[in-house]
């Protein structure tokens, strides 16, 4: 890195400097004047004048981290789930109020530029969106780190729903440019795949030499990743899929010119799109291709660029931890085996010693069918090299457990990193498990669950290598920026500190007895749902009160989260109500709020998504309710839409089976600003109900022994519809077709036969249950003053579900990397 004065003097916070900047930005980089600019010429010029802000730090942290060698952490993960930039950035610059004030005399309208922004979504889930809080904590911890990740041209689909139906649209985020990505062609690394291997001539343990038949290069794309006014900057690398010039000398000498064109187009397809499945891994190629493609260039980089020429790899455990996230980048640890034995002439021992000290492992799920398995097949079609190194750590390591357990055949059988039935396969989360130094779940229960059901044996054999770190959340964006109401009465009584220590926020549990104080926070909330109204009218179309309860239940569409359980509520309500039963004056007013992507390929997930449209169709229609209940539905939930659900939800539903959900966010994210769950045993639903008091938790369902229990003595659903009239009643009239015109097939006839036949993640079982909680959530939501003391103290009571929090476990407990706090 060149010592040198950066070109824009960024040091100076002045409004006028922001303008001089951003009418700079609007000329030269848009090429427009301000009374001529389009919204999305003001949106970018915006966005580049905050960037040039940030750029000085950026290149001041790059230099500093060149200096010092620190120990670094690399995050690996296949989803970044970054959400939109635009605010975050002028938040974590401290740019927030000199913007506003700059643009408002400039007559631009802040909100309508916001408002055009298109979230990268490129992740899932739950999983990618916690590599996105986490580089934000490491950053706003001053930990030496970078995330390496994927940039997929399409990241996850659109959601669209015709006549309730998901229909899936790809999502065209980089349309209207990227003004946060800084493409790196000239850095481009080469990644090889296909072909053989042959024997090597160094002569050193274990190596051979591998001939690949294809290459494809990989473009580095650097996004700036703040820390929250420490001045530091750290990067976010995606790599992006481009052909080598080897394929363009294909085209020169093909006679099939067109056909040689298309070469390309294969080349390039490898970060075309992010897969879509979550917890369902489909063993495609393609994904294989992804998976290596962007490990491979990560490795390469860190080693090549990021490391001193001279740099002796045998002290790489000083330099850094390699985390995984999750299975999708373990072929790294065979990848770093081939660089150091067939590349640098390492004994394999040697090699495999430094190998088992970088590699940390973080699993986060429970379900055995979201356990990655590739073919051998497969795996040594593309990579062979690979998989011969796979099937000798694999013969080393059955030797270890042979001689740890003498004579224990069917444990080696399990605990094989190479599966035989139904067909030869590398289980991924098993190498991943016997090359990493460390084994994390991603809270108590599941850690727990891991060591003693899905991974026992390995637990049995190294119980020093298995922790847990409950995840978190940044309040950065899920508070200060999503919720600014909250945030600024927060701060009114506490100070601002708990921006970046969120423990602070216990200081606020006097505040739950102080009448004003509850006022003031139920103002804000209303004001968050008015908001929230407003919003899914303009979005979606969609009209709520802006009263109502908003009960919300917004995660990835699957069995195991039981949208259907929530679905039942809703039918049972509504059978009371139309029945007689129960009087409408007794029903508390309450908007149930879904949102859920189902995979494409996931036809009951895909089912549900349709049955709970129709049933949100005719009750929205039925005048006869008076508004009283209403489903709201929006397709396409993503981050944007969170940072206006969370801050406005009154309940957080978190309902899975006990023992099948690892951990869950969104549920942390909704109690930090102030709802109140109703839940199951579950994930970290277990330790938010600790810390905020059985009294403020609407807990209900069984356990996960006593699920784990039921599953072994056999579940029978028919008992369950048999003997709760209530239940056989919602049933039933979910069966009529009184929600789907009369139709009595299709979705309507697979999901009652789903839930009553055999539902592995057993809903009947817990509807009584839930049904009970649902009326103590009515009862405590009637007293407004209980209520949002409960809120209050949710609010006040939950600082531990900061991801900063998280990030200082991993440092402790895994990584011994430390903070090293800039100049600033
Ligand atoms: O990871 C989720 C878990 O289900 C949550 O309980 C947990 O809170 C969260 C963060 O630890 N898992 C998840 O989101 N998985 C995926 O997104 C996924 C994506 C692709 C894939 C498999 C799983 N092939």
């Amino acid at each position: 890195m060149i010592e040198n004065t950066p070109p824009v003097a960024a040091r100076e916070h002045t409004v006028e400097s922001f303008t001089r900047e951003f009418l700079r930005e609007l000329n030269f980089g848009q090429g427009v004047d301000l009374d001529r600019a389009s919204a999305n010429d003001k949106y970018l010029a915006l966005s580049r004048t905050v960037r040039h802000y940030l750029t000085t730090r950026w290149l001041e942290t790059l230099r500093n981290q060149y200096r010092d060698q620190a120990k670094t952490v690399a995050y690996l993960s296949a989803e970044f789930l970054l959400g939109p930039q635009l605010e975050n950035a002028m938040l974590a610059a401290d740019l927030d109020e000199i913007a506003n004030e700059s643009l408002r005399a400039l007559g631009v309208d802040l909100d309508e530029l916001r408002a055009l922004e298109i979230e990268p979504g490129l992740g899932n889930g739950g999983l990618g969106r916690l590599a996105a809080c986490f580089i934000d904590s490491l950053a706003t911890l001053n930990v030496p780190s970078v995330g390496y990740g994927i940039r997929y041209e399409y990241g996850i689909f659109r959601q669209t729903f015709e006549d309730g139906a998901q229909v899936e649209k790809p999502d065209t985020w980089l349309r209207l440019g990227s003004p946060w990505e800084l493409p790196h062609p000239e850095h481009a690394v080469e990644v090889s795949f296909g072909g053989h291997t042959v024997e090597a001539e160094g002569g050193n343990d274990g190596a051979r030499t591998w001939v690949p038949d294809w290459r494809v290069a990989a473009v580095p794309y650097n996004y700036m990743v703040p820390g929250y006014r420490n001045g530091r900057v750290n990067t976010l690398r995606l790599w992006s899929a481009r052909a080598t010039h080897e394929f363009d000398l294909q085209i020169f000498n093909a006679g099939d010119y067109a056909e040689a064109v298309r070469a390309r187009t294969f080349a390039e397809n490898i970060s075309k799109v992010l897969y879509p499945e979550d917890s369902t891994p489909q063993g495609k190629e393609l994904r294989l291709q992804q998976q290596y493609f962007f490990v491979a260039a990560s490795l390469r980089d860190f080693l090549e660029t990021v490391l001193p020429a001279d740099f002796d790899l045998h002290r790489l455990p000083d330099r850094i931890t390699w985390q995984l996230n999750d299975t999708h980048p373990v072929i790294a640890v065979p990848e770093l085996m081939r660089i150091l034995v067939d590349e640098r002439g390492w004994d394999w021992a040697d090699a495999w010693a430094v190998t088992q000290k970088v590699f940390a492992y973080t699993c986060h799920t429970l379900l055995p069918e979201a356990l990655e398995v590739w073919s051998v097949d497969l795996l040594g079609r593309l990579l062979p090299r690979h998989l011969e190194i796979i099937y000798r750590i694999n013969e080393e390591f059955i030797e270890e457990v042979r001689a740890a357990f003498p004579g224990d055949e069917l444990r080696v059988r399990r605990m094989s990193i190479i599966a035989e039935q139904p067909e030869r396969a590398v289980r991924m989360a098993h190498l991943a498990t016997v090359a990493g130094f460390k084994v994390n779940g991603v809270a108590e229960l599941h850690s727990q669950l891991l060591a003693d059901k899905v991974l026992h044996d390995f637990a049995q054999m190294w119980p020093g290598k298995f922790t847990n770190v409950t995840n978190g959340v940044t309040p950065r964006r899920f508070v200060r920026l999503a919720n600014p109401g909250l945030s600024g009465l927060i701060t009114e009584a506490i100070g601002d500190g708990w921006i970046t220590d969120l423990e602070q926020l216990r200081g606020l549990e006097p505040l739950a007895d102080d009448a004003e104080f509850r006022r003031r926070f139920r103002e804000i909330k209303a004001a968050n749902k008015r908001h929230f109204a407003d919003v899914l009218l303009a979005r979606d179309g969609i009209e709520i009160a802006g009263d109502a309860m908003v009960d919300a239940m917004v995660k990835r569409l699957h069995e195991y989260k039981r949208q259907s359980l929530k679905l039942l509520h809703i039918v049972s309500l509504y059978e009371g109500i139309t029945s007689g039963r129960i009087p409408l004056d007794a029903v508390t007013p309450r908007t149930f709020v879904f949102g859920a992507k189902a995979a494409p390929g996931y036809v009951r997930a895909k089912e549900t998504i349709a049955l709970i449209n129709a049933v949100g169709a005719t009750i929205n229609a039925d005048a006869s309710l008076q508004g009283r209940l209403k489903v709201a539905f929006p397709a396409n939930y993503n981050v944007t839409l969170a940072e206006d659900l969370v801050p406005a939800a009154d309940l957080s539903e978190q309902i899975s089976l006990a023992g099948k959900e690892a951990s869950g966010t969104g549920n942390m994210k909704f109690a930090l600003n102030g709802a109140l769950t109703v839940g199951t045993d579950d994930g970290a639903n277990v330790e938010i109900r600790k810390l905020v008091g059985d009294e403020n938790f609407f807990l209900f369902g069984m356990t996960e022994p006593e699920a784990a229990d039921l599953s072994a003595r056999g579940y029978d659903p028919g008992a369950y519809y048999e003997s709760d009239p209530q239940l056989k009643a919602a049933l039933d009239l979910l069966a009529s077709g009184v929600f789907t015109g009369g139709e009595r097939g299709g979705a309507v006839a697979s999901i009652f036969a789903s839930l009553t036949e055999r539902d592995r993640f057993m809903a009947l079982a817990d509807f009584r249950s839930y049904m009970d909680a649902q009326s103590r959530v009515d009862a405590a939501y009637a007293d407004h003053e209980a209520w949002s003391r409960s809120a209050v103290l949710n609010v006040a009571r939950t600082g531990f579900f900061s991801s900063d929090r998280s990030i200082q476990d991993y440092l402790d407990r895994i990584w011994g990397a430390r903070p090293v706090t800039q100049n600033r």
